[in-house]
């Protein structure tokens, strides 16, 4: 039987429900919004359900697989590996027959691994459009996934397989993401505001020895033509009408012309339809440097608010050695053009890396220091290096003796998020950042009525980096303790 062969009366669709485990924030749920909506709507009937929405999501989970081809199920490294565990295990008691798919980071990396848990029936490696549907039309077909490209499957003898790898795509052949999938209006509500969030391109070029991306998509980068992107976008206001468009794009500065005929029509659209949204999203500081002054200008007409520019590191030595391929003086250009076209900034820096040393250490917050001194809608977080699967410093790590967890359970526990440091990080040393963290965010923070003389306090010990004796932060933590992320 063909594909074609199964189209079928909306109430005879086959089902395929799709899972989002709990997790940080509310961002939509891209990845099944992206393997959701390529299935043929004639076809199949997608139930898309949000551990982050649904307070029982373990019962509607039970509930519509009733009848259902198979359960897909997206998750990342940490904790919701734990959620994603949970469900796969009640869905097979309650069905041992349903096929349960895993995809996305953690599976794409760990494909075999993931298998060892008897819930879990196949995994899918990389992008999943293509993979998800030919897995669901072979189930409906009743067809082995043995030959099925792209994912890693446990056979009738219970060897497992790892199927040849799919070739990336280009995301403009898949149907467009159906938002109908996906209660947004939801989304919006506990977001607290109106941003959608969009994906409009899948992987990167680059090769950060810290990040799993380039083993995932093997450098590799597909982006959506920008007209069909802005239609889109327009169709979307039309229906939602946002304020704001977060693009989760890992580099969506990846390809100037592309961006800047996405602003032009989103200028073009406002004037003509009074379609009026903020937009943020993504930048590397070498693209920073060489995007000409017309396409800042362009992006902020048409919106920009906001970019996310890794730093990583204040040190050019250390920026080499993970291989981040800039130099903090593009850091400083790129931010000058911010501050030039009033441009909010997050410039994230890493600390903790193996073999790190002190003056490198240093050296990443001195550059924190000036960069949130240039502009008070610049924020320069810092994060604790933790080996995430898949990228080459832990490949190294590995090597020297640093063990990683190896059951699922162990990668569920595995907090990525939280604020305490991997073993390359001094108590000392974290006293410090930790210290730093807290005075620059409260010296620099907006809005503080009844703290003006805190701020000034705060700011006053960065000037003179003295941040010794800090009876401002424990009192501030003891009345506010510092959340857990995941
Ligand atoms: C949004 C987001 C989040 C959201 C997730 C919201 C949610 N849905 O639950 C939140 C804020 C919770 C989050 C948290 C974290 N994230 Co995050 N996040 C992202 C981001 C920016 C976008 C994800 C997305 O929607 N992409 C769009 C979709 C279309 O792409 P995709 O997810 O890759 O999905 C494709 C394939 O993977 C596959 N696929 C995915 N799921 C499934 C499921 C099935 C059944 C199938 C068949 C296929 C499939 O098909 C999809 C289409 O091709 C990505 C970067 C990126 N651009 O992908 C980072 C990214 C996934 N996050 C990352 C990291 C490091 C983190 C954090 C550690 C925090 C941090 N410091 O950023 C935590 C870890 C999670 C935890 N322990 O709680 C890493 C990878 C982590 C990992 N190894 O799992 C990424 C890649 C960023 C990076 N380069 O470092 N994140
Ligand atoms: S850190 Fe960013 S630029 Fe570097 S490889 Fe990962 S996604 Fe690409």
């Amino acid at each position: 039987m063909s594909a074609a062969d199964l189209a079928r009366p909306r109430d005879k669709r086959l089902k395929v429900v799709l899972y989002n485990p709990q997790a940080v924030f509310y961002t939509m749920p891209l990845a099944l919004l992206a393997i959701g909506s390529h299935l043929d709507p004639q076809i199949y009937e997608v139930v898309t359900i949000d551990a982050r929405l649904d307070p029982e999501a373990e019962k509607t989970v039970l509930a519509q697989i009733e009848g259902a081809l198979c359960i897909g199920i997206t998750v990342l490294t940490g904790a919701p590996i734990s959620d994603a565990l949970q469900m796969s295990r009640a869905v097979k008691r309650a069905r041992p027959d349903l096929p349960v798919v895993w995809g996305g980071w953690h599976p794409s990396m760990f494909a075999r691994e993931c298998l060892l848990e008897p819930s879990v029936d196949v995994t899918v490696q990389g992008q999943g459009e293509e993979t998800f549907a030919d897995i669901v039309q072979r189930l409906g077909e009743g067809r082995s996934l043995r030959d099925c490209a792209g994912c890693t499957v446990r056979l009738e003898d219970g060897s497992i397989q790892r199927n040849p790898a799919r070739p990336l795509a280009s995301v403009d052949k898949f149907r467009a993401h159906d938002y109908n999938l996906i209660p947004v209006e939801r989304y919006f509500e506990l977001k607290g505001k109106r941003q959608l969030d969009y994906i409009s391109s899948q992987g990167c070029n680059f090769r950060c020895a810290f990040c799993s991306d380039p083993f995932v998509y093997g450098r590799k980068w597909v982006g959506l033509e920008p007209e069909r992107m802005a239609l889109r976008l327009k169709e979307l206001w039309d229906r939602y009408r946002f304020d704001d468009v977060n693009f989760q794009d890992e580099t969506f500065f990846t390809k100037r012309d592309r961006v800047q005929v996405l602003a032009e029509r989103i200028i073009e659209w406002g004037i003509e339809s009074g379609m009026k949204f903020t937009w943020a999203a993504t930048m590397r500081a070498d693209q920073g440097i060489r995007l000409p002054d017309e396409v800042w200008a362009k992006c902020k007409q048409s919106g920009l608010r906001r970019l996310l520019v890794g730093v990583e590191s204040g040190s050019n030595e250390m920026l080499k050695r993970i291989r981040k391929d800039i130099k903090i003086e593009q850091v400083f250009t790129t931010a000058e053009k911010m501050v030039q076209h009033g441009i909010a900034g997050h410039f994230p820096f890493i600390v903790g890396f193996p073999d790190e040393t002190d003056s490198q250490v240093q050296a990443s917050l001195d550059v924190a220091k000036r960069l949130r001194a240039m502009s008070p809608d610049f924020l320069t977080p810092i994060f604790y290096f933790k080996p995430y699967p898949g990228s080459e410093l832990v490949n190294e790590a590995v090597a020297r003796g640093f063990e990683l967890p190896r059951t699922l359970q162990d990668w569920a526990q595995f907090d990525y998020v939280a604020g305490t440091p991997g073993p390359w990080v001094t108590p000392e040393k974290f006293e410090l950042i930790e210290r730093f963290k807290f005075f620059h965010e409260l010296a620099w923070k907006r809005d503080l009525p009844g703290r003006r003389l805190l701020q000034q306090l705060a700011r006053l010990r960065c000037a003179r980096d003295f941040y010794r004796w800090p009876a401002e932060m424990l009192l501030t933590r003891w009345l506010v303790p510092a959340q857990k992320l995941s």
